[in-house]
């Protein structure tokens, strides 16, 4: 484990002071590099590769629209390889980008748990850039014209198109590949086997919301369900903070006390409208995001003892503070201290139009790393996934203080006025139908796990077919994407049985049977059935 935490102090060192972003978006840590272990930070790349000098840092000549013949651009897209573990020129583990830089960690460091499998199984591991994150720009700006190009149907045909070219360029014999992922990426690592399963044996697809639902108010359920496992006062305390805040938010005095109490920049005024109102509770709905979506997680100490369920729950149920708007300011200072979101730890951000003045701007310049990813994932969601999370309906402690309406108008804002409500809908429901959703989301040789305490485990699939492995998995008592991180003292057993399980499978995936897999493996007829794949998406999406 020194390791691992070397290479976490190491970042703290180059963490990006971001000016008005929250540090935790819509769902999305945003640009702390000491934290977030599963989307290393773009910064980190160079020293990755001092780091682990097996591992090769290069481009790949990527097609721009897999879906238009006619169109014969190329841009690069970045890929780590890591030749360290290959023995066998047949097994080939892939770990796939997501909605952030992909650094060199993911590919490389030694105790994350699908290396170590590849250890053991002797596979050779890539692993791939997602399109308009990190380095890999189709197009070098980010309007909307050019963010047509993001889309999930074309970061999957990459990774198909991908795949077919490595097993040229390094001759593998009877490629078995397997796909993984986490959180988005392991949506992608879902529906790849859902749309490509020629090219692969078997995905893991770790915490993957496969249900493109719009307004995702289930999350907020299950950070209630946390609160409740946790303490049972907990949720009853949270209530009364946050309806005493929102009988704040109505009057004039009451938003000079949330001024004062949270210290807010810039604070309400005569100008204040119901967005900005919105805005306010959506920021304070990320610290309760922040403090359940890693809880317990291994990825550090933070994620172990200080951003977890149960200290939050100690926050709120404070006898010592008799204030219940006070225990959420305090929420907020014990959270700012982990994730500070800017250079005074007191202060609280709040403006709405800050924000969509960086991520409204389709200039990387202005954008920098933090607010380009945070556009991208954005479009992301307001494009086809949903994913937007919401209080406003369900039971559930938080009111309805997080409308729908506030994300739609983020989209709006950010894009343009063709992002509107009808467009976002609809987009949404074309993906729902063309991916199937929970309920119809179907593929062989894969394995879903998710945690209990995620509240993103809502939008997972949990139908089981064990007669071509389907395999969902929940695992009990841990958050988003505990099954990926390194080992550490301990951690609940039912993330150790997870674990034997998901790997006990993956064995099964990679397993040569010679009378399935003919002398040259079974991709002979791959391109056909790509084709045909590029056809319905055609005819679906365009
Ligand atoms: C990959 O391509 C980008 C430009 O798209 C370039 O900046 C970078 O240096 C290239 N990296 C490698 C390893 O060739
Ligand atoms: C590769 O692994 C398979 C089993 O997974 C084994 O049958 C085969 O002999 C191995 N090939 C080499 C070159 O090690
Ligand atoms: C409110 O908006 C008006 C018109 O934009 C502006 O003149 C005024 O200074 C604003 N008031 C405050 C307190 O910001
Ligand atoms: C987290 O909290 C523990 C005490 O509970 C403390 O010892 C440790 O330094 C903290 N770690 C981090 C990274 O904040
Ligand atoms: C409890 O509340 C008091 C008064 O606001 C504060 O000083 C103390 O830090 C709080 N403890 C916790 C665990 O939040
Ligand atoms: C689901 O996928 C399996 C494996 O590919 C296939 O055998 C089965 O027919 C599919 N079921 C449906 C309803 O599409
Ligand atoms: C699995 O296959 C068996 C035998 O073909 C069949 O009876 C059973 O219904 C199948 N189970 C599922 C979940 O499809
Ligand atoms: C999950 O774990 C908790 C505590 O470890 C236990 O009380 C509960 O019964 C478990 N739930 C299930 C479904 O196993
Ligand atoms: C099988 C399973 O555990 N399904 C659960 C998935 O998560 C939703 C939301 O928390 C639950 O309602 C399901 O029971």
């Amino acid at each position: 484990m020194s390791n691992l935490f070397s290479i976490l102090l190491l970042f703290s060192i180059i963490v990006v002071v971001l000016g008005k972003l929250p540090n935790f978006f819509h769902g999305k840590e945003i640009g702390n590099a000491r934290n977030n272990y599963l989307k290393r930070h773009l910064k980190s790349k160079n020293l990755a590769n001092s780091e682990y000098p097996w591992l090769q840092t290069l481009n790949f000549t990527q097609k721009l629209d897999h879906f238009d013949p006619y169109n014969k651009k190329t841009w690069n897209q970045k890929y780590f390889y890591n030749p360290k573990y290959s023995r066998n020129n047949s097994i080939i583990f892939l770990m796939i980008g997501g909605e952030g830089p992909e650094s060199g960690h993911w590919a490389a460091y030694p105790e994350v748990q699908y290396l170590k499998w590849a250890d053991e199984f002797g596979a050779d591991v890539f692993d791939l850039e997602h399109r308009f994150f990190g380095d890999s720009w189709p197009i070098g700006d980010m309007s909307v014209a050019s963010l047509k190009y993001l889309t999930t149907e074309q970061a999957l045909a990459d990774l198909a198109y991908f795949i077919q070219s490595m097993n040229q360029l390094h001759g593998f014999n009877n490629p078995r590949w397997v796909t993984f992922g986490g959180s988005y990426p392991g949506s992608l690592s879902a529906w790849f086997r859902q749309k490509y399963p020629e090219l692969t044996v078997g995905s893991v697809a770790s915490s993957a919301p496969v249900n493109l639902k719009l307004d995702f108010f289930e999350y907020a359920m299950v950070v209630e369900d946390g609160l409740r496992i946790t303490d049972p006062n907990c949720p009853e305390a949270v209530r009364q903070g946050i309806t005493q805040m929102q009988q704040l938010s109505l009057t004039e005095t009451g938003r000079e006390t949330l001024n004062n109490v949270f210290n807010l920049v810039p604070k309400f005024d005569k100008n204040t409208t119901k967005l900005d109102i919105n805005n306010f509770f959506g920021n304070i709905f990320n610290v309760f995001q922040g403090m359940t979506q890693y809880t317990y997680d291994g990825q550090s100490d933070r994620t172990h003892f200080n951003m977890t369920l149960r200290k939050m729950c100690n926050i709120m149920t404070n006898s010592s503070e008799s204030d219940p708007v006070k225990r959420v300011h305090n929420l907020v200072l014990w959270y700012n201290t982990f994730e500070p979101s800017s250079d005074d730890l007191t202060v609280m951000q709040n403006s709405y139009w800050d924000i969509i003045a960086q991520i409204g701007s389709s200039d990387l310049k202005v954008l920098g790393e933090d607010g380009a990813a945070a556009r991208g994932w954005m479009w992301l969601c307001c494009n086809e996934i949903g994913f937007l999370q919401t209080t406003d309906q369900g039971r559930n402690v938080f009111g309805s203080t997080v409308p729908l309406n506030l994300f739609i108008d983020m989209c709006t804002d950010m894009f343009d006025s063709s992002i509107n409500m009808d467009y976002i809908y609809s987009r949404n429901l074309q993906a729902q139908n063309y991916y199937g959703g929970a309920d119809f989301y179907n593929a062989s040789n894969v394995v879903l796990p998710n945690g209990s305490l995620d509240p993103w485990h809502a939008l997972g699939t949990y139908h089981e077919n064990q007669n071509y492995s389907k395999l969902p998995y929940l695992i009990n008592g841990t958050a988003h994407c505990s099954d990926m991180y390194p080992e550490y003292d301990g951690e609940p057993e039912s993330l150790v049985a997870a674990r034997a399980f998901i790997k006990m499978n993956v064995k099964q995936f990679i397993r040569y049977d010679p009378n399935v897999d003919g002398p040259h493996g079974s991709s002979m007829s791959n391109s056909i059935l790509i084709v045909f794949a590029l056809l319905l998406c055609n005819y679906l999406y365009f």
